[in-house]
């Protein structure tokens, strides 16, 4: 039996988790105690059973095999059963979240700080995941916090380091670790649920397709899955050996971050479908010859076609997108006569709805698409769907946009963020902002009028719980509608985000860029939301 050490700690007091798990700069997490505080107060909350299992993995960003090794020895003196790992030290969060179910774990510590930057100057994190896969829920996320404020005290187990490259079982005490192909029951999973006979036969037919995996958890998924299983050649995937700094490239696939691939969709090289995933796996970003794919389009479009894929040929009984998401769905959903959930911005908000059968299929303006198939967003499962819809269809992605809009018309979409250093000032914003929403309807800025404006509460109607202050939502005179909300993924300063979208119907205005359509509520959204005044900037940082 190893020995098992109690050691003393302070809390640290800034352990909140964010929108999804908790993000600190490496080298916060490098601090003595800081990752075990964490971890300890996860073990000191979720409610385990005795021999519970755990499944364990990151996306391979500096500090993650260092991390992997603390949680097994902690899970060891935690009285843990058996922790699933992934082979070195390896899983995207979606791969993590179906072996949670596919193995009747109870709990999954996901080492990532996702579409956050690497490397040691860069971002870490803990994703905690229950036992449907999914991301926990608030309550519990700030049952967690709370345990962290009062912590004086971790448990470590004296086992050896674990070599996590080789896989099968090895004993650590009474607990047993399996270190596991972190690919194969993935891969398996979404082969059943596409026709992968019939991308098979398209891509053997000269349809081209080219899948970044930005040096991050994705590439050899998309090396087994692209290339082995599908046949696609074998410069079709890039960047898929996975590197602790992503090889310097930004693990968050959007045209701002990845220019390359827009400059590769906007050239006469263009294959028919470009696509890249995240640090973790669980985003994805579309593109077609000449167009990028923005997310609720992609959400969309999906609907539009999700009978295709043979794992929905019954259809889907219902769909969310989170709040600030675009209402491009919307109009499929109400043409389906399908209920279309608005939930707040973070996966964990569909989990309800999933487990009950509500929806079968959610998606988020962050790049998130996914379905009742996993607990999780799901990158590569979104470029798979692309692949199924072009087989079916014989589209290449541009036709799939254009032949959507005809039929269902275009709703152009932007999200503006502003990084505001001085977090005090992006509270100030936010709460002035919110105290002049009551009185906002029938108010005019830069040549629109505000309709209607709240502040997001949500009711889940699943479970009854309610989360307020979900952002804010302000519904203009031409029918466009700007929400406001400060992300919850950032690691210093603040970001505050402007979500924009306006739907249209009139053929002429297709082909406006996002940035003409929206510009002018873009100028009604900074004047209501007083972001110069308040905070001195100009013009967003970024513009996605
Ligand atoms: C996380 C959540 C997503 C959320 C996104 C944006 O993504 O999992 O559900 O939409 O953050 O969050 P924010 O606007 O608060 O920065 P990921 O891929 O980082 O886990």
């Amino acid at each position: 039996m190893p020995s098992i050490t109690e050691i003393s700690c302070k809390p640290y007091k800034d352990q909140r988790p964010g929108t999804a798990g908790l993000r600190k700069k490496v080298t916060v997490f490098q601090q003595p105690h800081y990752l075990e505080t964490f971890v300890q107060s996860i073990l000191n909350t979720v409610d385990l059973p005795a021999n519970a299992t755990l499944v364990v993995g990151g996306d391979g960003r500096y500090y993650n095999r260092e991390a992997i090794q603390t949680v097994l020895s902690m899970a060891a003196a935690n009285s843990i059963g058996h922790v699933i790992v992934g082979q070195g030290g390896l899983l995207s969060t979606p791969a993590a979240a179906n072996l949670i179910q596919k193995k009747g774990a109870q709990l999954g510590l996901l080492l990532t700080a996702s579409h956050n930057p690497g490397g040691p100057d860069g971002d870490f994190g803990v994703k905690f995941n229950m036992e449907n896969g999914g991301q926990a829920p608030e309550h519990l996320t700030e049952a967690v916090y709370q345990a962290s404020r009062n912590i004086d005290s971790y448990k470590l187990a004296d086992i050896p380091a674990i070599d996590l490259d080789r896989s099968g079982t090895v004993n650590a005490g009474d607990m047993t670790i399996e270190v596991v192909d972190p690919v194969a029951d993935y891969a398996e999973l979404m082969e059943s649920l596409f026709d992968f006979a019939a991308i098979r036969a398209m891509l053997a037919g000269g349809t081209r397709v080219h899948f970044d995996a930005l040096n991050a958890a994705t590439g050899p998924y998309a090396q087994t899955i692209i290339c082995d299983m599908l046949g696609a050649p074998a410069d079709s995937v890039a960047n898929t050996v996975p590197l602790e700094d992503f090889g310097g490239l930004h693990p968050d696939p959007n045209p701002a971050d990845a220019p390359h691939l827009v400059e590769l969709a906007m050239s006469d090289a263009a294959p028919d479908l470009i696509a890249a995933s995240d640090g973790d796996g669980d985003r994805n970003m579309i593109l077609g010859r000449g167009l990028v794919v923005s997310p609720g389009d992609s959400l969309a479009i999906i609907l539009q076609h999700v009978r295709c894929a043979p794992g929905y040929a019954s259809g889907v009984p219902g769909v969310a997108r989170s709040m600030p998401t675009s209402r491009a769905v919307d109009q499929v959903a109400a043409d389906l006569g399908l209920p279309c959930y608005e939930t707040p911005t973070g996966w964990r908000y569909f989990s309800n709805l999933l487990s009950a059968g509500r929806i079968g299929l959610c998606g988020e303006e962050s790049f998130g698409t996914s379905s009742s198939h996993a607990a999780e967003k799901d990158g590569l499962w979104a470029v798979l769907f692309w692949l199924n819809m072009m087989a079916a269809t014989g589209q290449p992605v541009a036709d799939l946009v254009h032949s959507h809009w005809s039929r269902y018309g275009r709703t152009f979409f932007q999200r503006r963020d502003f990084f505001i250093p001085d977090t005090d000032s992006a509270q100030q914003l936010m709460s002035e902002l919110t105290a002049a929403v009551p009185a906002m309807a029938g108010r005019s800025a830069a040549g629109f009028t505000v309709n209607e404006a709240d502040v997001f509460n949500y009711l889940d109607p699943v479970d009854g719980s309610e989360s307020d202050n979900q952002g804010i939502r302000i519904h203009l005179d031409n029918g466009g509608r700007i929400c406001v909300r400060l992300s919850g993924t950032g690691t210093s300063g603040a970001t505050l985000r402007m979500y924009l979208d306006r739907h249209t119907t009139d053929a002429d205005e297709f082909g406006l860029s996002p940035d003409d359509a929206l510009a002018p509520i873009a100028a009604t959204g900074a004047e209501l939301a007083r972001i110069t005044e308040i905070t001195g900037l100009t013009a967003p940082t970024t513009i996605i």
